[in-house]
């Protein structure tokens, strides 16, 4: 493969830019975790936790990328050293299933309920990965095709359980509140759906150079916007979450001063 110098460095570009932003946002999750109430603070490590693994993870991928191609009369040409997609699919398996405790977790959810959520989240996420892999490594068209299709049946049950089991525990939650997780659930929607649309690109029949680019691109963007971006909505959920309980102490709080002055 000759990738041209244009769209190498596109690549290089958005795999950096990635990288610096799971570094930073690691370092505002960590020091902002205080900020939020104990009740929903895991959310909050876990966020910085997957944005740390994703760093590791991108460091890696962006020393293979390095590795994989040579300079050569004016253009990238493939140096021999494959390059690794397993990191990703590797982050994937370990950071997926945390992205949706994270969501479960900053509503302040607790006990059997929570549990059940998470568990049956965690295991379509690994489902999804573990068949989309074969896929990839194969790499012929119709074994994209099959395992593609067979990894998105348990994206699809994903998206069931956070649009209609998670969508009745916002009835109970503030308008605020709702309206972020709103936002999150769409961000989640919008973001992880680049996933699979770039996973297929190479059915699309584009030239070889231009479907690692955009495929590289946009697993590096939908990786942007799902960890640091999507991370920043749960703060700002479990902060809401935080001042909706200060405000209800505090009216708890007066109404005991008044019954105390009967
Ligand atoms: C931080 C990483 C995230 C949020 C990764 C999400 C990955 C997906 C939603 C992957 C989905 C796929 C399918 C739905 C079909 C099979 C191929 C995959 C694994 C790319």
């Amino acid at each position: 493969v000759i990738i041209p110098t244009g769209q190498y460095q596109l690549v290089t570009a958005a795999m950096a830019m990635t990288l610096a932003a799971m570094g930073g946002s690691f370092v505002f999750f960590v020091l902002m975790r205080e900020k939020v109430a104990l009740r929903y603070r895991s959310s909050i490590v876990i966020a910085a936790v997957v944005v740390g693994i994703a760093a590791f993870h991108y460091s890696r991928v962006l020393a293979s990328w390095a590795d994989a191609f040579q300079f050569r009369d004016g253009a990238y040409v493939a140096s021999g050293a494959p390059f690794f997609e397993a990191y990703r699919y590797a982050d994937w398996l370990v950071t997926v299933p945390l992205l949706l405790a994270q969501l479960v977790l900053a509503l302040g959810m607790t006990g059997p309920k929570a549990r059940s959520l998470i568990v049956r989240l965690s295991v379509a996420a690994a489902a999804m990965i573990a068949l989309g892999y074969p896929g990839e490594v194969i790499n012929t068209t119709s074994s994209r095709l099959i395992w593609g299709l067979a990894g998105c049946v348990p994206f699809a049950y994903i998206l069931y359980v956070l649009w209609v089991e998670l969508g009745r525990s916002l009835l109970d939650q503030t308008r605020e509140v709702a309206l972020t997780v709103s936002y999150a659930r769409w961000m989640l929607l919008l973001t992880w759906t680049i996933y699979p649309v770039s996973y297929f690109v190479p059915l699309l029949g584009l030239d070889p150079a231009t479907t690692e680019a955009v495929r590289q691109v946009g697993y590096s963007l939908a990786d942007l916007v799902a960890k640091p971006g999507y991370g920043l909505l749960i703060y700002r959920i479990a902060r809401l979450k935080t001042e909706a309980d200060e405000a209800e102490l505090t009216s708890v709080g007066d109404d005991v001063r008044r019954l105390a002055h009967v």
